[in-house]
């Protein structure tokens, strides 16, 4: 009865940190990553860390989550497997990872091919899937990941979301208008406490939209 789950796609190019991100919220260690050829399910019941800070009143204080992760390849050659992940398994959130130290054509190719990914889990038929795109209520979340290398600077991860992904971001919203679209920048490999903070509420805000509290 404590127990929810809390389920996320993760996607993005490849090297942008997907797994990386899911080990930091499983708690295993980070070194050791090779590149993921297929898809994989990572399960692990957590307390999520903004529940510390509840009242000891509170039902949430004590909950567990129940999180499921799936972890996709990245490299371009095996972005189809993203279709058969966002079919076969029904998620509440996507993540997609963006590196702003990569090339963004490549990047941004692969939002656009989430979106349209995502379309053809609505419907086999494109019109009827555009309007059930206008209606569903999913959420997705954009996260810059390697902060690090912009020197923290927060003001520089906008300026590369404005400059590079705001189009096909703004796009995607357009298409899926009822969902929740959020962005956030980490970097996955900085162990702080302010850091695990920072992506602790990544899954904060999916929980939210989903059960509410
Ligand atoms: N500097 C820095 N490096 C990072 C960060 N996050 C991940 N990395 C590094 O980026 C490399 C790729 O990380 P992965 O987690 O394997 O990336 P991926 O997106 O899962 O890659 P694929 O499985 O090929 O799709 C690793 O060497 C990580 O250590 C970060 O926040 N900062
Ligand atoms: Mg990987």
């Amino acid at each position: 009865m404590l127990t929810r789950d809390l389920s996320v796609t993760i996607l993005g190019n490849t090297g942008v940190g997907k797994t990386t991100l899911i080990r930091r919220l499983t708690g295993e260690k980070l070194e050791d990553i090779s590149p993921t050829t297929s898809i994989e399910v990572h399960q692990k019941t957590i307390r999520l860390r903004s529940q510390s800070i509840k009242s000891s009143f509170s039902i949430e204080k004590y909950r567990n989550y129940r999180v499921r992760a799936i972890d996709c390849p990245g490299d371009m050659s095996l972005w189809p497997y993203w279709k058969k992940a966002l079919a076969d398994y029904n998620t509440n959130g996507i993540i997609f990872m963006i590196d702003p130290t990569q090339d963004s054509k490549v990047q941004i190719d692969a939002l656009t091919q989430v979106s349209n990914y995502f379309l053809m889990t609505l419907d086999d038929d494109v019109v009827r899937a555009e309007r059930k795109a206008r209606k569903v209520k999913a959420i997705f979340f954009l996260v810059v990941n390697k902060v690090d290398l912009l020197d923290y600077s927060k003001g520089k991860a906008d300026q590369v979301i404005r400059e590079n992904y705001q189009t096909a971001w703004n796009h995607l919203k357009e298409r899926y208008p009822n969902s929740g679209h959020y962005w956030e920048t980490i970097s996955a490999t900085d162990e702080s406490e302010q850091m695990y903070e920072s992506i602790d509420g990544i899954f904060e805000t999916i929980k939210r939209e989903i059960y509410g509290d």
